[in-house]
């Protein structure tokens, strides 16, 4: 089951807590919902022929492009762990750990990291988990932006396992 969603969703790589996570979401959706979330659709017999439904369209495959800008401030940049969730009228992501083979997060930096799913529909806020890691592990997020939607922070995160939803500006 668990391998399954991942499949259909595209996630790649969750860590058991996201995956936890992912679970809790999913239990949100009702069946109807999940039918018309992987596009699959209704059927229902006739007497003795058997008739499908109204198709409905295949969702979306999206790719995301999650964009942190680290503030241009003293001690701004942080080798700490990150991760994001993105959440939209369609339903919410997993937890993404934001990694690629830059030093991340470094004091006026921009760093790109890209993510594949099913649609999330309009994307409405993210949520950011910290831990620290490394030396000055502060970390001063200016804002997240998703495939140009933009979700202000302008904070800090100074202590591991903070979490902070981010709303659409
Ligand atoms: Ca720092
Ligand atoms: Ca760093």
């Amino acid at each position: 089951m668990v391998a399954r969603l991942q499949y259909l969703r595209g996630i790649s790589t969750p860590t058991g807590f996201g995956l936890a996570v992912e679970i809790a979401d999913w239990h949100r959706f009702t069946g109807a919902t999940i039918r018309g979330y992987l596009g699959v659709p209704s059927e229902h017999s006739t007497g003795a022929s058997r008739s499908q439904g109204p198709r409905m369209e295949q969702p979306a495959i999206v790719t995301y492009e999650v964009a942190t800008y680290t503030s241009n401030i003293p001690g701004a940049g942080t080798d700490g762990d990150v991760w994001v969730r993105l959440r939209g009228t369609l339903g919410a992501s997993n937890w993404l750990y934001l990694d690629n083979s830059d030093d991340n997060f470094e004091r006026n930096r921009t760093d790109r990291f890209y993510f594949t799913s099913a649609s999330l529909g309009s994307l409405r806020s993210v949520d950011v988990y910290f831990n620290r890691a490394g030396w000055y592990a502060d970390w001063h997020l200016g804002t997240v932006t998703v495939n140009g939607a933009v979700f202000p922070a302008n904070r800090w995160f100074t202590a591991s396992g903070t979490q902070v939803n981010l709303p659409r500006a």
